[in-house]
């Protein structure tokens, strides 16, 4: 029995700062219908899909943001998407802003399976930024301000008939996220992003950024055998450009379905999912290879 899975990676255009979630949650139906016009099982949204990246701009309260969070998923507004995904079996991954009850804030990722529950739940691990007002800089970057480091980790979840794992736009720089998701046997990961092209603490990684974006998610996908989805929220959104080139990653560490432009679009892949042993069940059969004794 082949695994064949058809993903689609659906890139957001900015969202602005006074969008409402009701818009914003029209063009992820939009685009969510788009992919099932493809054919998609699955189909993955960028970090934070649902507000405009809100950690640019300094409050002088914690909870000064807190309208940009969500305190329920699914909730009143959201809800027609997970409807969609019932009716049209086709599955997502959305970011969000969440608000727990007990008051943390988190980075998070839902997977949503094909008859509109959530599979699988993820926070951000690698939170990147910083945690206090920077008003040399041209824009903030106070993710370490307004969300906590997950105290989770990684996990995988089974779902559209392979193991699928998420991260959460920093973590694809990390090489631990793809390590630890391969050593839990992912064969797809989920990957959104919102990256600035202004890079304040080191501007000569500026004109890198598309490369960078492409040599961490295709290392990843290589070394750990698996598909990689890296899905940008792009353009310029309130004054900022970040980053767009969403790309599809084989485990041969190919690209295999990119974006050429910025915006709202979806681009799919078939992804056969038993590629994957090709490269586990070989060069990187960790079983056999791996020399964990001596990595210490
Ligand atoms: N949203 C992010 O995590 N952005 C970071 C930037 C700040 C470097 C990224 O790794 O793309």
């Amino acid at each position: 029995m082949t695994r064949i899975v058809t993903v689609g990676a659906a890139q957001m255009g900015p969202i602005a700062r006074d969008e409402s979630r009701e818009q914003v949650v029209e063009r992820l139906r939009r685009l969510h219908a788009e992919a099932v016009d493809v054919g998609c099982d699955v189909v993955v949204f960028p970090e934070l899909a649902l507000t405009t990246f809100f950690p640019r701009w300094y409050t002088p309260d914690l909870d000064g943001h807190d309208s940009y969070f969500e305190t329920s998923m699914p909730n009143d507004v959201v809800q027609p998407l997970f409807d969609d995904a019932a009716r049209t079996g086709c599955g997502f991954c959305l970011g969000y802003a969440e608000l727990t009850s007990d008051g943390h804030r988190f980075n998070t990722y839902v997977l949503v399976d094909g008859t509109g529950a959530i599979v699988g739940r993820y926070r951000k691990v690698h939170i990147p930024g910083h945690a206090d007002h920077q008003p040399e800089r041209p824009f903030q970057h106070l993710e370490r301000r307004y969300f906590e480091e997950s105290p989770d980790g990684f996990g995988v979840v089974n779902a559209f008939g392979g193991s699928v794992g998420m991260a959460i736009c920093n973590d694809r720089r990390w090489p631990e996220t793809y390590r630890v998701l391969g050593l839990l046997g992912a064969e797809m990961v989920f990957i959104g992003y919102n990256t600035p092209l202004y890079y304040a603490p080191d501007p000569d990684q500026n004109p890198l950024q598309s490369f960078h974006n492409n040599l961490v998610m295709a290392a990843g996908a290589y070394q750990n055998g698996m598909f990689v989805v890296g899905v940008a929220k792009g353009g310029i959104e309130e004054g900022v450009e970040s980053l767009s080139h969403s790309q599809i990653i084989a485990p041969s560490g190919q690209v295999i379905a990119q974006a050429t432009v910025s915006g709202d679009l979806v681009i799919s892949a078939r992804c056969d999912l038993d590629l994957c042993r090709h490269y586990t069940d070989t060069l990187f059969d960790f079983s056999t290879y791996r020399r964990p004794e001596v990595y210490g």
